[in-house]
């Protein structure tokens, strides 16, 4: 048993001081029990605790971590921006490097608006939407995660009829009535809803590809009836990248899948691990931005010349390196081994995967959508997860999150993988 005694101690003081002694809910481990270590130094595809155990990590620090942890390229990038300074408030030129970056490469985007983190895209995205189609409600589908903002905080209601419910104490019931939920990958649920609600849909907003209850695939034609319908009823789609951009190829899963959004979010690459977030999109819906349109957004720290030299950084090397084709390789490689861990262990896993995204479920059904996510044995993932720990191996702490491949792990750490893995299955019958 790895020794995690430091851990545990920063964890006693950080239930002092912070609510559950974390600064997000899923670094808690409530959804897999124990307690979670402390890391206090990362360098390519691993992570070292205080207690000195490493592990192979992926969860990347949760997608920006594409390239791995600690690149040279983007810790220089860093320490020459901050010797300039932390934050102007003053437009600065890396802003303008990092819009033409974004507006290069995804298609969908001729004009992009810096922020600090993927709930602000989100939330602005939306608030963008309703001012220039002067319509008030969203679709959105269960098992996306969007951010927390009060209307997205939301589960589904009865039917494509009724407005979603809160999913937070805290979010009145009136700040989620303009939330519409339905099921992904559903056709005749979306059909419903724009015809139970005419001309009052702003837009949809969907995670191209859904990597927040696992990680589950569009099925074909579906977004494509997504672009059609939304442009049929002069709604918008957006499409929340944040975790797909530049991560499923440099311009996106609109890239990769040939679809092009209204708008975008984005969020964690772009921002190489400082905070960020991005949202964009046609030039006349952008537009409606203040200080040119009626639709005001603001930040702080929005284009932080920090976070903007990371996230260039990242951009830069993404593109320049063939990040894209390792990835691709790695992630044949873990899921031919996962499959086969799976085979050999007599466990049902339903492994789904796409580019250097994936997920394994523990059901013997396939996963499209939330409601087939539900069927996992999260029992057998406690374990699991708990067990590949010991192995040196870290998976996100919950059933219901994607895993990513970055660039600097190698076939070694997914050979040692892909045999923990075998391993530990053996011991969930
Ligand atoms: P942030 O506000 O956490 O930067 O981004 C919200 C967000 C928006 N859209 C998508 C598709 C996302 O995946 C996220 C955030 N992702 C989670 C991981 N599933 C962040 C981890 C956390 O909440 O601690």
């Amino acid at each position: 048993m790895l020794s995690h005694a430091k851990s545990e101690q920063l964890f006693a003081e950080a239930l002092k001081y912070i609510p559950g002694g974390v600064n997000s809910p899923v670094r808690a481990f409530r959804a897999v029990g124990g307690q979670p270590f402390f890391v206090n130094r990362a360098k390519g595809a691993h992570v070292f605790d205080v207690d000195g155990n490493e592990y192979i990590d992926y969860v990347g620090t949760w997608g920006p971590a594409i390239l791995g942890h600690a690149h040279p390229r983007i810790i220089s990038a860093v320490q020459q921006a901050a010797e300039q300074g932390t934050s102007f408030g003053i437009p600065n030129p890396l802003e303008v490097t990092m819009a033409k970056r974004v507006c290069d490469a995804v298609p969908g985007v001729q004009k992009v608006r810096m922020c600090n983190s993927g709930t602000e895209a989100c939330m602005s995205a939306i608030r963008l939407a309703r001012g220039f189609t002067k319509r008030d409600k969203i679709i959105k589908f269960d098992g996306c995660y969007h951010g927390h903002a009060d209307s997205l905080l939301v589960k589904a209601g009865s039917g494509a009829l009724t407005f979603g419910n809160p999913d937070s104490a805290g979010v009145p019931a009136a700040f989620t009535q303009h939330t519409i939920v339905l099921p992904f990958n559903d056709v005749e649920a979306v059909r419903a809803a724009f015809a139970a609600n005419k001309d009052q849909i702003a837009g949809i907003i969907v995670e191209p590809v859904p990597g927040n209850a696992g990680l589950y695939l569009p099925k074909p034609g579906y977004l494509e009836f997504l672009r059609e319908i939304t442009a049929a009823h002069e709604s918008l789609l957006i499409f929340d990248e944040v975790m797909t951009g530049f991560r499923l190829s440099f311009g996106g899963a609109q890239k990769l899948f040939g679809i092009t959004p209204d708008l975008s979010c984005f969020g964690k690459i772009i921002g190489g691990g400082l905070p960020v977030g991005a949202f964009g999109g046609r030039a006349e819906i952008m537009d409606y931005l203040a200080p040119l349109g009626p639709v005001y957004q603001a930040g702080t720290l929005s284009g932080n010349p920090l976070a903007m030299a990371a996230g260039i950084a990242n951009l830069e090397e993404l593109q320049s390196s063939g990040a894209y084709c390792k990835l691709e390789e790695l992630a044949e490689q873990l899921s031919a081994g996962m499959r086969d861990a799976a085979k050999s262990a007599n466990i049902p896993v339903q492994f789904n995967n796409i580019g250097s995204m994936f997920c394994g479920y523990f059901t013997d059904q396939p996963v499209h959508n939330l409601a087939d996510a539900m069927h996992s044995d999260r029992e057998r993932f406690k374990k699991y997860f708990h067990g590949m720990l010991e192995e040196g191996v870290y998976f996100a702490p919950s059933q219901f999150e994607a895993g990513f491949i970055s660039a600097a792990h190698t076939p070694a750490d997914i050979d040692h993988t892909v045999r923990a893995a075998a391993k530990v299955m053996k011991t969930l019958h």
